[in-house]
Order: structure tokens, then C-alpha cells, then sequence
């Protein structure tokens, strides 16, 4: 038997089987080596050699299921740490315009991070209730050069609903998951999407801290042909603990490369001189913000 994890507490592993029907597992030998098979090796037979790795599975895997327990899980196609998922198709970076208030560091911290795991991002913007009409005008503004680099930006007010449709249009046959920091209206997002659901919301005058109602399980729920997943949203987010480098931003910040600075060993820094970086955002060709993120960034890298 085979099926996905769409839950993980207290080492059981909710599974959705093949057939649709979901049921608990636990998986053998907890804490020892897991043995993991490519996905096209038809006959999953244990003589086969697998590659061994020393881990469990996690939410997003495959597993196969042998009396009754979880023996393996397949290859993954990608695993993240920050959500701890794997095999995703898509994720939903969820940033309030307001309360929590809209970080473009924060939001670019995510965008790389994903990016740098293949993984294509869509921002959502939420609580746009919550803006005046020349602030929302001004943040959509800034937002485009996030939409000319190629990613979807959606504003949904999740109050009212509006904006919804927009975001259903990608989530058909997808896995895709919400990502991003707590209170910025995950859960609610997730009420909004899917008809029926009244998943508990965290109050609003928690919305800082950790709340009654915080998402503390990452949990993917089946909708549209395919899954999407709440999970646990992080208060605050250190650029080290997603594995990054600072000599690897160059790349990641995808639009740099654009922008020609003659100097191969230049780290694009405010007091390069003659760097084409950093002449490229004083002709406002590169968003300010973003490059702030990047300086900010690099040196929190470089200075651990
Ligand atoms: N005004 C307004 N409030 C919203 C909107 N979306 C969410 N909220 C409120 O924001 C608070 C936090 O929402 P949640 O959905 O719990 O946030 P979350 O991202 O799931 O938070 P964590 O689970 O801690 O990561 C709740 O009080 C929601 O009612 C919105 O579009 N407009
Ligand atoms: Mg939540
Ligand atoms: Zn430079």
C-alpha cells in the first residue's frame, strides 16, 4: 500500500491512501536509518539496495506501507526545512499588508529560500482590508517589480473573501502550501479557500506573539485534485538557519544578473566602489528595498 503523509504528530503519520481514504501509521523503527527507494523502481523490493539516509519521514512524503506500519518513503523532489515538508509543488508565501506589518526582508528571505529549492513562490497578500486605499495603491506599486521578476502577487482580504478566485485558479491538482510569519492569516486563508472549513484563527491582539489559536502541525488537506497545507507560522526568521551562503546571494537575487558590475570578486556591498549593482538601483533599476535586503542579508551571513 502506498499514500502521502498529510500529518505528522506525536509519531503518527496521518496518511491518504490511494483510494482517497485517510488512516494513522506509525512507521517502523523510529528513530533508525530509513530506507529510501527511487520512485521508479517499480518493485520496491528491499534486495534492491536502497539508498539509506538517517531520517524519518516527513509531511509530503510518499510511503509505502507494509503490515501496517510505515516501512519507507520514496526519493523526495525536493524538502524543505522551514516549513519541515516535503515534495511540494508550490508555496504561498502569506504576508499581511499590515499587522503584522509588511517586511520586504522578511519577504525577500522567503523568496530566495524557496528559489533556491526549486520551488516556484506566489505571494499572497492578505488583510488588505486593513490599508487605505493610497497605501494599498503604493504597496501594489512596489509589488510589481516582484511581478516583473516572474512571480504571482494575489491580495486577498480574507474578511470578505475578495481576491479569492484568483488564488483557486492555481491550486488545481497542485500540492501547494502557506508559508510565512504568524498571524499573517494562514489559517484564515485557508477558510477562505476551501468552502466549509473553520479552521481556529489565532486573535488579532496575539497576532505578535503566539496566540491561543497558532498553527502548531503542519497539516495538507486534499482540495481541488490536489493538497494545500497550513502550517505553523515563525515569529521571527534567522537567514543562517535556512542553510544559506553569502557568496551564493549573487545568484539568488535573480535580477542582479541583469546588471553588469565589472569586478568578479565584488560583493556588491554599500561601499563598493564603481559597483554596477549598486548603480543600478541608484538609477532605479533594482527596487531599493530589495537591494537593502540583500546588503542586509549578506552581511548577517558573512558575520556568523
Ligand atoms: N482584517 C483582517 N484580518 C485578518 C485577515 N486575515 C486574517 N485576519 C486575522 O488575523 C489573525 C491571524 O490570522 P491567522 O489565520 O490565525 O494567522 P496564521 O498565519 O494562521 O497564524 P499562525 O498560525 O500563528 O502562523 C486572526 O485574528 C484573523 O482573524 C484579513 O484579511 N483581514
Ligand atoms: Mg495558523
Ligand atoms: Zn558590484
Amino acid at each position: 500500500m502506498k499514500g502521502r503523509v498529510i500529518n505528522l504528530n506525536g509519531g503518527v503519520y496521518k496518511v491518504i491512501l490511494e483510494d482517497g481514504s485517510i488512516k494513522d501509521f506509525k512507521a517502523r523503527g523510529k528513530l533508525r536509518a530509513e530506507k529510501v527507494y527511487q520512485s521508479n523502481d517499480k518493485s520496491l523490493s528491499k534486495k534492491k539496495n536502497p539508498t539509506t539516509v538517517k531520517s524519518s519521514p516527513k509531511v509530503g512524503d510518499i510511503v509505502i506501507i507494509d503490515n501496517d506500519m510505515i516501512d519507507h518513503y520514496e526519493i523526495r523532489k525536493n524538502s524543505l526545512i522551514r516549513p519541515d515538508i516535503a515534495n511540494v509543488d508550490q508555496i504561498l508565501l502569506v504576508f499581511a499588508a499590515k499587522e503584522p506589518d509588511f517586511s520586504f526582508y522578511l519577504l525577500d528571505l522567503f523568496v530566495i529560500n524557496i528559489i533556491k529549492n526549486n520551488i516556484s513562490p506566489v505571494i499572497v497578500i492578505t488583510k488588505v482590508d486593513k490599508l487605505s486605499s493610497d497605501e494599498l495603491l503604493s504597496l501594489k506599486n512596489d509589488m510589481k517589480y516582484y511581478e516583473d521578476l516572474g512571480y504571482k502577487v494575489f491580495y486577498v482580504n480574507n474578511l470578505d473573501g475578495s481576491g479569492r478566485d484568483d488564488v483557486l485558479n492555481i491550486l488545481h491538482d497542485k500540492i501547494t502550501i502557506l508559508s510565512g510569519q504568524t498571524g499573517a492569516g494562514k489559517s484564515s486563508l485557508v477558510n477562505t479557500l476551501i468552502p466549509g472549513f473553520k479552521l481556529e484563527t489565532q486573535e488579532i491582539s496575539d497576532a505578535l506573539g503566539r496566540g491561543k489559536h497558532t498553527t502548531r502541525q503542519i497539516s495538507l488537506y486534499p482540495f481541488m485534485g490536489g493538497l494545500l497545507g497550513d502550517t505553523p507560522g515563525f515569529s521571527k526568521l534567522e537567514a543562517s538557519l535556512l542553510g544559506l551562503k553569502a557568496n551564493e546571494l549573487n545568484n539568488l537575487f535573480v535580477e542582479f544578473k541583469n546588471y553588469k558590475c565589472r569586478f568578479s570578486d565584488c560583493n556588491h556591498l554599500e561601499n563598493s566602489k564603481d559597483c554596477g549593482i549598486r548603480k543600478a538601483v541608484d538609477d532605479g533599476l533594482i527596487l531599493k528595498n530589495r537591494y537593502l535586503s540583500y546588503v542586509k542579508l549578506y552581511n548577517e551571513l558573512k558575520n556568523r
